[in-house]
């Protein structure tokens, strides 16, 4: 018996679930796999028809193990982009993608997919890890003005021509690569990047600190893989729990580090740890995120809420009879652990398909 190559079981695996899922017809099924086989022996790989895309992304979304707003996983909105061709048309793409997705603050979660990759070949990549990111630039004092996460692709923008005005919150270029060409940059028009002031809805002196962040979490380093077909450049959006950015972004010493600044302007002892003066400013950065967001009209979830509907996931998927596979540690939100339901549950750490999958770094 001669073994089926791994993409056309990968493409069975799929196809099976699909078919299955969507209860469409098995005989359809057997003519489909018959298809796929023989574009696979044509070509060693096969074109996915819209409707297998689609719920491909879906299911790709409710099996990230990271994610904890996956009840709304059927609900994506999936552009279907492969037919461009040009780092150009990607990029117009884009920005159509983060207008249509951020939809005046009322985001929407939306994915774009673009060409897939060719058997044996690199495939389209963006060298930002997310759509909207913040330039971090080293100083010669060794200090960062900007999101230290950021430094390196700073750098590597300004080394292709880039220059940033240097504030504490300069939206970076995008770098796109094509296939076997040199990456190539584009700015971002700033009307599509909405934006949002940080205030608090007691402490007016939290405005002074000038923060802001960005409207829309779009991640762009991640590789799709839906039935053994990879798409490098799949950028994908939902929006932000506000933990992201009140307890990670804005308070992690190797990010914005901004505890202690907010400490002080409370009057609180930060001499003693016992003081707990990072536990209360952090509870006050992250009500401030949520109120900022809230005020604008711009979706965002608190870790309360986003806990009790990924419960609320996890018990209609079990109704459905799957499992809802999820990594604990990323699942349990940064603040507050043991006031949410999901820190009491034990989870199963395992990878299904489709999914999205890290990429290497571009540029090493
Ligand atoms: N923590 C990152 C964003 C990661 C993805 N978060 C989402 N994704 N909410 C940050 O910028 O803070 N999403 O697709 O909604």
């Amino acid at each position: 018996i001669e073994s089926e190559p791994m993409l056309v079981l990968e493409a069975k695996d799929y196809l099976h679930l699909f078919y299955r899922e969507q209860s469409l017809p098995e005989a359809q099924l057997q003519e489909r796999l018959v298809e796929i086989k023989h574009d696979y022996r044509r070509s060693l790989t096969y074109w996915q028809t819209e409707d297998e895309l689609i719920y491909g992304a879906k299911v790709a979304w409710r099996n990230s193990t990271r994610c904890i707003g996956r009840i709304f996983w059927e609900s994506l909105r999936v552009r279907d982009l492969r037919h461009l061709t040009t780092a150009e048309e990607i990029f117009a793409a884009i920005v159509d993608h983060i207008q249509q997705a951020t939809n005046g603050g009322n985001i929407r979660s939306t994915i774009s997919i673009f060409a897939p990759n060719s058997p044996g070949q690199p495939g389209i990549r963006i060298w930002n890890p997310l759509l909207i990111r913040y330039a971090g630039y080293l100083q010669a004092n060794g200090a960062i003005v900007g999101d230290p996460a950021q430094a390196e692709l700073t750098k590597i923008c300004q080394h292709f021509g880039w220059q940033g005005q240097g504030t504490q919150f300069d939206v970076l270029p995008l770098i796109i690569q094509m296939p076997r060409q040199k990456p190539q940059l584009f700015e971002l028009p700033p009307s599509a990047v909405m934006e949002v002031p940080i205030t608090h809805p007691d402490y007016e002196w939290f405005a002074e600190l000038g923060l802001k962040w960005h409207a829309l979490p779009a991640v762009s380093d991640w590789r799709l893989e839906i039935g053994g077909i990879s798409y490098s450049c799949a950028p994908f959006n939902g929006w932000y729990m506000s933990a992201e950015i009140g307890a990670r972004n804005f308070g992690d010493v190797q990010r914005y580090n901004l505890l202690p600044a907010i400490a002080q302007r409370m009057g609180l002892n930060t001499r003693s740890k016992l003081s707990l003066w990072q536990d209360w400013a952090l509870i006050e950065l992250n009500r401030a995120v949520l109120h900022s967001f809230t005020t604008c009209g711009v979706t965002i979830v608190d870790h309360h809420t986003a806990s009790a509907q990924f419960m609320r996931h996890w018990h209609r998927e079990a109704e459905a009879g799957r499992i809802v596979p999820a990594d604990w540690g990323r699942i349990v939100p940064p603040l507050s652990a043991s006031t949410t339901e999901v820190f009491h549950q034990e989870m199963q750490n395992i990878c299904l398909k489709p999914n999205f999958f890290p990429l290497p770094v571009p540029w090493k």
